[in-house]
């Protein structure tokens, strides 16, 4: 992969805690950054990152975002007595000053700007800052939520200022509404600002009516502010992966940002004591993958949130290794998202579809009117509540620990043709042990018309040979040049279903012939994108995506992608991709990079891709995702063509009954249940 991964982390910052008793702060310790970077360190993240000293965010920086009254106030703070701290602390909610807080908030803000700094100057792709106090809640002139300047905010702001940057994605997965970020830039459709956050109706600190998803920016701005409210706790991972695939992805794509800015709280994972939600830390290993093809793959995170020292090191480490470029694992117990998460979904949704075409199509609001609909809601709420017995409370809870993620050395391997040079990177592979002689016979047999046939049997033995070696995780990905691209994936489809114990994805794309015959089991299931009607039936398990006019309109193809591939492949959670591009698709190769790069999201990177031996040109751009680059940018998407939309969304409406993680609507899941 090409560049480096980021790492920006002082230890000054551990140094400033609560001085008095005061239960609504006791939960943002030093402990926090310490436990994190430790985790960084013993887990050998840490020395593959590409270390950045932090530096003192300056006055002007700081000015970005902040009122000069509000910096000459927080200035005055190291020279107070502890009366004085706290009677300061007393105008402002929900946080705490400290005499060395004024210096680490300035290293805090000042380690965003060195990530901005050292990705937009291309001496790494991307990175993570682990940086105290947080910054999304603070305001122009207030502190807040335990933040004294907002980091992310100013570094927006920086990139735009010194680097022209034109729009800027600041997506933020810390389980607190960072008001400070939305009042930043409300009217400012240069920084699309999306966030998801616990709000039960409003009841949820920090209480603002203007969290909820009617919140959408003001004036130039409208549009480009977008609230996901979460009314229950116990979140999980499909939840969180359904928001990603049915709103913020296809909108971020049409936004096409040119740097994305992640703020990223962990308090939105399994065991947190604010957050209260059920997502375990390897989701991050997803919400980040996923937003690594954005923006040519320049990503910074910024630390916000997270206050259970168990959970919160495992997630940054998560984090950290999917931005260094390892495959993500398996997401774990991913179920189809509960009631309250489609019923916010929906509401976004319907809300933003004004405002993106990628949402057009989104079914009308819940109810006629919003405001009744939230006093309904909020009134259920309360007759609700005291019903159920006393549960866990967030911080009892128990999760295994994320697996250790071992990346094989072989990260892609090439079975090509003879005279065909191998992408940098990669490793070329031919099976050096002879198959047994009923594999051989077998594949004579069935898939060679001339039995002495001596190169086409060596380059199906290899294939069954990588995908072998892929199952056992001794190589991550593969990709082959065949002859015949038809008869290789049936070859390896065959081999899979009969000797090896992984379901297998299949995505083709192009006419041609498919193994949809042997699909009724479960342990093939076939995705494929075609111009022609296909004479195949679809069935569970073999699903054709029908796209007339070729696959010139991107947009079309995108949004087939994060409202049917992603969700289908997520919840079939496949051990094996077999990506497969058939000769003529007319598939250009910056979305066939983009398809690439987010299927790896799936089968811990366990992706084989096989092309017509002719596609030459093709082969760059495959190999690169393969290795973890990011892909190149699409543009801003325009409008996809209604009769796709209404294709692809009849194909959606038909396949959501056995796949959950396709729905967006909360109407069709059983009345009088509870909410
Ligand atoms: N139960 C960040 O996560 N409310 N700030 C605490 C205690 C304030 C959270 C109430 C939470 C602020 C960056
Ligand atoms: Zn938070």
């Amino acid at each position: 992969m090409k560049m480096g991964t980021a790492l920006i982390y002082d230890e000054e910052m551990t140094n400033y805690k609560l001085l008095w008793v005061d239960p609504a702060c006791k939960i943002e310790v030093p402990e926090r950054l310490t436990v994190s970077h430790e985790a960084l360190v013993k887990s050998g993240l840490a020395e593959r990152c590409i270390s950045i000293p932090v530096r003192e965010a300056t006055d002007a920086d700081i000015l970005l975002v902040h009122s000069e009254e509000y910096l000459d106030a927080v200035k005055k703070t190291p020279y107070m007595t502890l009366e004085d701290l706290k009677e300061f602390t007393l105008q402002y909610g929900d946080v705490y000053f400290h005499p060395n807080i004024f210096h680490c908030a300035k290293l805090a803000a000042g380690a965003a700007l060195q990530l901005v700094d050292s990705v937009m100057t291309g001496k790494v792709r991307n990175g993570m800052a682990l940086v105290r106090p947080p910054g999304h809640h603070s305001m122009r002139s207030a502190a807040s939520g335990f933040c004294v300047f907002n980091n992310v905010a100013i570094a927006a702001r920086y990139a735009k200022q010194k680097y022209g940057v034109k729009r800027v994605l600041i997506v933020d997965w810390d389980i607190h509404h960072g008001q400070g970020v939305q009042y930043s830039f409300e009217d400012d459709p240069s920084v699309l600002y999306f966030s998801w956050h616990r709000f039960e109706h409003q009841k949820f600190w920090p209480h603002l009516r203007e969290s909820d998803f009617d919140s959408v920016g003001k004036d130039k701005g409208a549009g480009f502010n977008i609230n996901v409210p979460w009314n229950k706790v116990g979140m999980q991972n499909g939840d969180y992966l359904s928001v990603f695939c049915h709103l913020l992805l296809p909108v971020a794509y049409e936004f096409c940002p040119d740097l994305v800015l992640v703020c990223a709280g962990f308090d939105s994972a399994i065991g947190d004591p604010e957050g209260e939600m059920c997502a375990s830390p390897d989701i991050f290993a997803h919400l980040t993958h996923l937003l690594m093809n954005l923006a040519g793959g320049k990503l910074c995170a910024v630390l916000e949130g997270g206050y259970n020292l168990t959970s919160l090191p495992q997630s940054v480490c998560q984090t950290v290794q999917t931005l260094l470029g390892d495959p993500a694992p398996r997401p774990a117990n991913l179920n189809g998202p509960c009631k309250s998460a489609l019923e916010s979904l929906h509401c976004v949704r319907s809300t933003h579809r004004q405002y993106w075409s990628c949402l057009k199509h989104a079914a009308d609001l819940p109810a006629c009117d919003i405001s009744t609909k939230r006093m309904k809601l909020a009134e259920e709420e309360e007759k609700t509540q005291d019903k159920g017995e006393e549960e866990k409370s967030a911080e009892e809870k128990v999760w295994p620990e994320p697996p250790k993620r071992v990346t094989p050395t072989i990260r892609t391997a090439v079975v090509f043709p003879d005279g065909v040079a191998c992408p940098d990177g990669c490793k070329p592979f031919r099976s050096t042990e002879d198959l047994d002689p009923l594999t051989v016979s077998k594949l004579k047999e069935n898939f060679l018309k001339d039995a002495d046939d001596s190169d086409a049997l060596s380059t199906l033995s290899s294939l069954i040979a990588l995908v072998e070696k892929m199952e056992k995780n001794e190589i991550c990905s593969g990709l082959a040049l065949v002859h015949d691209v038809s008869m290789a994936t049936m070859c390896v489809v065959q081999h899979a279903a009969a000797a090896l114990t992984n379901r297998v994805l299949v995505v083709c794309v192009g006419d041609g012939k498919v193994p949809s015959h042997v699909t009724e089991d479960g342990k093939t299931f076939v995705v494929q994108f075609s111009n022609k009607e296909s004479e195949e039936q679809e069935c569970k398990y073999y699903i054709p995506v029908h796209l007339k006019k070729g696959f010139s309109d991107v947009s079309g193809f995108i949004q087939a992608l994060f409202s049917l591939v992603l969700p289908l492949g997520y919840e079939y959670d496949p051990g094996l991709v077999l990506l497969v591009r058939m000769p003529d698709s007319g598939l250009s190769e910056s979305v066939w990079q983009h398809l690439t790069g987010l299927l790896q999201g799936l089968a811990q990177g366990h992706t084989l891709v096989l092309m017509q031996e002719g596609e030459k040109s093709c082969v760059g751009p495959t190999a690169s995702s393969l290795l973890g680059d990011a892909a190149s940018s699409l543009g801003q998407l325009l409008a996809p063509q209604p009769e796709h939309v209404e294709s692809l969304e009849s194909l959606r409406h038909r396949l959501k009954a056995d796949w959950k993680l396709l729905q967006t609507t909360a109407e069709e899941m059983g009345r009088g249940d509870e909410f």
